[in-house]
């Protein structure tokens, strides 16, 4: 059975929750597969999501690795295409760090792909009734560093990429865009069971 390692973020930036460790929790309660699901919750950490996601790499072996984590303006479920190797931190992360112009990997390409199917997983959300869209970056935050960490950490053709979700309705600022809770946990569950299901798996998208 093919092990699939998902991740979610604790609260940052002052917020009581984060809906993407609550939907990765969702999804992990009662899983019944097709695949063997680990979950683990990366801290809002530059300094610590790094290490604890190499080490959960290390410690399980996945043959694919979905991170997620939350975009608190948008409405859609946003399938990241790149992840830069750029760390400019807009705000403090949870350790009061706030690093601008540094690298994830000093030793690194400036960029690298999703090796997610991340097209095709955009019209297996789309196709399910969800708000999904492709988006070409992570930003500059701790989310695109573990999206570059992960893409650095996990051996060839195991692919890796990173999906930002929404506000969920029970988690959302008044005002703030969001979607059903049952969405994102449903939007999740489909790039848990999909992430390896095609050939497009491991080799960037539709890139090449
Ligand atoms: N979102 C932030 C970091 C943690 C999270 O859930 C980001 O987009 O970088």
């Amino acid at each position: 059975m093919a092990v699939i390692l998902l991740t979610g973020f604790d609260p940052f930036d002052g917020a009581a929750r984060n809906p993407s460790a609550e939907a990765v929790e969702t999804v992990a309660t009662g899983y019944d597969g097709p695949h063997d699901l680990v979950v683990a919750t990366l801290p809002v950490s530059f300094a610590r999501s790094a290490a604890l996601l190499r080490e959960r790499i290390a410690q399980h072996s996945p043959d694919a690795v979905v991170c997620t984590g939350l975009a608190g303006g948008s409405d859609r479920i946003a399938v990241e295409r790149v992840g830069l190797n750029l760390i400019d931190a807009r705000i403090p992360d949870n350790d009061g760090a706030q690093p601008v112009d540094q690298r994830s990997d000093p030793d690194g390409p400036a960029a690298r792909f999703a090796t997610l199917p991340v097209k095709r997983l955009v019209r297996l959300l789309a196709d399910a009734g969800l708000p999904a869209r492709l988006s070409l970056s992570a930003g500059s935050y701790v989310c695109n560093h573990v999206l570059y960490t992960a893409l650095s950490a996990v051996p060839a053709p195991v692919p890796a990429g990173f999906v930002h979700l929404p506000w969920s309705r029970s988690t959302a600022p008044a005002g703030a865009p969001h979607l059903d809770d049952e969405e994102i946990a449903r939007g999740v569950r489909l790039l848990v069971d999909h992430c390896l299901d095609d050939e497009e798996a491991g080799t960037g998208g539709s890139l090449w």
